[in-house]
């Protein structure tokens, strides 16, 4: 491929805590014009030995681009303002690693900074994303659905339910008041699970690029549709909800059946029938109100996998990857649809 067929280069690379102020900081596509590198390759805009390179973004660092690929050295390397190098990684990887340690050239002195790439530039708002809520009792199949559409159609789930939980385990200063509301089947005040799903989306946005978002498990109560709004903006547009239908009898068997592994303190039958209750008293209306707004697609989730992923995934067409909506099931769909075994734990 000749560098004019590159994507544009459109990242943003944030590196941080390397303990060298002249390191730390936002880099941005390179502006450096189309040159020869030392290597011989000729590089077009925002490219440099035929990967991805980028400048400070305060324009500080004499060599321009501050952060690019070495064919020589087979490494990615990282500047400081005099242009020496600070860091480098020996790796092909097409873009600089955000998962292992780059080499320190003042070890003891400075640690291995963190580098974490951006797909939209963080200095500006992001763009809004598309999010559509997933919504049923207990063990109605939200999770599976919303994980299917992840690893087959490229959209992002994020499940409520596993913030909250995953909170929990982290042991911060809303752990005990989270782990008292799950086991009880109350609703966790919104305040909590908002900042939470906000954080998320913002990351997941910012990381990957992108947009496409499954919320499940909310707004589970009227309430928790105000703190929506008061996060994201009432003028902001009511996302669609996607409700999971499913008679009390095939919640419970669903949920005795992976009380077997999942380890969660909420799946037990006590809890279950706590759970239910808050369904029916606390999120019902929230259906309602939905309904009256026009602004619901209900699935019959009581059937097969299978046949409620059909329907699931024809409601998430318009906005699905084209490719991705005609590439063949992946193993972990395969698994998720029940189509083949988990491999033992
Ligand atoms: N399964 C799935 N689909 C199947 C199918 N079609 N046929 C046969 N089996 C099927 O599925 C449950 C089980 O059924 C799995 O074993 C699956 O293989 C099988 P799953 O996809 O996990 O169902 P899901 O609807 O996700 O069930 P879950 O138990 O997660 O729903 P809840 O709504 O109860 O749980 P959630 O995690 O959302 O919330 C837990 C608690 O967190 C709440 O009770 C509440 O206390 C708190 N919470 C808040 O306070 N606020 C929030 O916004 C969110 C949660
Ligand atoms: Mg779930």
């Amino acid at each position: 491929m000749s560098t004019n067929e590159r994507p544009t280069n459109t990242l943003f690379i944030e590196v941080s805590g390397s303990g060298l102020p002249e390191v730390d900081g936002l880099f941005v596509p390179s502006t450096a014009p189309a040159a020869e590198s030392e290597s011989g390759t000729v590089s077009s805009l925002g490219y440099w030995n035929g990967k991805m390179a980028w400048d400070r973004a305060d324009g500080k660092c004499e060599r321009s681009p501050a952060l690019s690929y070495s064919n020589s050295y087979t490494s990615w390397r990282i500047c400081r303002l005099d242009g020496h190098l600070a860091y480098d990684i020996t790796t092909e990887d097409a873009l600089p690693p955000t998962d292992r340690e780059w080499h320190v050239y003042k070890k003891g002195v400075a640690p291995a900074p963190s580098v974490v790439i951006h797909h939209f530039d963080p200095r500006q708002p992001l763009p809004e994303a598309n999010v559509l809520f997933v919504l049923g009792g207990p063990g109605s199949g939200k999770g599976t659905m919303c994980s299917l559409a992840e690893a087959q159609l490229g959209w992002t789930h994020l499940s409520a339910g596993e913030l909250l939980r995953k909170e929990c385990e982290a042991g911060g200063p809303t752990a005990a008041t989270i782990e008292k509301y799950i086991t009880t089947g109350e609703i966790v005040p919104h305040e909590i699970t908002v900042t939470l799903l906000k954080n998320a989306m913002e990351k997941a946005t910012r990381t990957t690029g992108q947009l496409n978002f499954l919320v499940d498990g909310f707004p589970r109560s009227l309430d928790n549709l105000e703190g929506w709004y008061d996060v994201f903006g009432r003028e902001a547009k009511l996302p669609k909800m996607l409700y999971f239908e499913c008679p009390y009898e095939e919640l419970e068997k669903r949920i005795l059946g992976r009380a077997k592994y999942s380890g969660r303190s909420d799946d037990n039958v006590e809890s279950l029938k706590l759970r239910f209750d808050t369904f029916k008293a606390k999120t019902l209306p929230t259906l309602e109100l939905f309904k009256r707004k026009n602004n619901v697609v209900e699935l019959d989730a009581s059937q097969s996998r299978e046949e409620v992923y059909a329907p699931f995934r024809a409601s998430l067409h318009a906005f699905t990857d084209p490719a991705l909506a005609a590439q063949p099931l992946t193993e972990t769909s395969e698994m998720l649809l029940g189509l083949r075994p988990y491999p033992k734990r």
